[in-house]
């Protein structure tokens, strides 16, 4: 049985459950507060004191992008090709790159600031609406319609459905609905990712926390 451990959100673990659910194997989704990581940090159970882990017959794995790539494979998300692997990866790595420049901003104390600081990722020319846009050409100029050009879904398309459209959940201050509104070409890729039958059944039934609604169906419609 293999159990992803995270807080009660998406967040860092969200594209690891989903591939998960897309395998089809057992797993267990376990959701803690404060009090039960610190009681796992303290009981040496995470190797980086961090989560999400994910608990498995032969122990245990850390660090979201190993996990996102373990439960890709036992989902089938992982290319066979190795060329395409990499391409896969790449998007990854330079999607890693653009949170970057947002993690600062959690660090802000003052409230206006925060929020223009996250508004201003986003204006015309800025670290965020570059990556947004060239998310968006990616996935336009995709031949499979898939983000990486890879033949079936990969781990790029989860990791694009699962981390982007959380943005504009209501859960960071200064970013909302309307940012996404100026990425027409993403709100197809969320159409197309939210309708894929295994997807909308899951979060139909699971709506675990207050940011999970953006991975419904027609969640960011006007
Ligand atoms: N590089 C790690 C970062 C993990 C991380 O920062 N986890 C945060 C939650 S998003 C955490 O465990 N925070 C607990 C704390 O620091 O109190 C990964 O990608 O898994």
């Amino acid at each position: 049985m293999h159990e992803i451990i995270y807080f009660n959100s998406p967040g860092l673990a969200e594209s690891s459950r989903l591939c998960l659910e897309l395998s089809g194997i057992s797993w267990k989704d376990t959701t803690v507060d404060n009090e039960e990581y610190i009681k796992l940090k303290n009981d040496n159970v995470l190797p980086y004191d961090l989560l999400p882990i994910i608990k498995t017959s032969q122990g245990i794995i850390a660090e979201s992008a190993a996990l996102l790539r373990y439960t890709g494979a036992l989902a089938g998300l992982e290319p066979e090709d190795l060329f395409m692997r990499a391409k896969v990866d790449e998007i990854l790595d330079v999607m890693r790159g653009w949170w970057e420049s947002f993690t600062p901003t959690f660090y802000i104390e003052d409230m206006d600031e925060k929020i223009n600081a996250r508004k201003n990722l986003f204006e015309e020319g800025e670290k965020l609406d570059v990556g947004m846009k060239i998310l968006s050409s990616l996935y336009e100029d995709s031949d499979s319609g898939w983000l990486a050009n890879t033949e079936f879904m990969s781990i790029a398309d989860i990791k694009l459905f699962t981390d982007v459209f959380m943005l504009f959940s209501g859960q960071f201050d200064g970013l909302d609905k309307s940012i996404i509104l100026k990425y027409p070409i993403l709100l197809k890729f969320h159409n197309k990712m939210s309708n894929v039958p295994e997807i909308k059944l899951y979060y139909s039934d699971k709506i675990r926390s207050n940011e999970h609604w953006v991975y419904s169906p027609n969640s960011f419609d006007n």
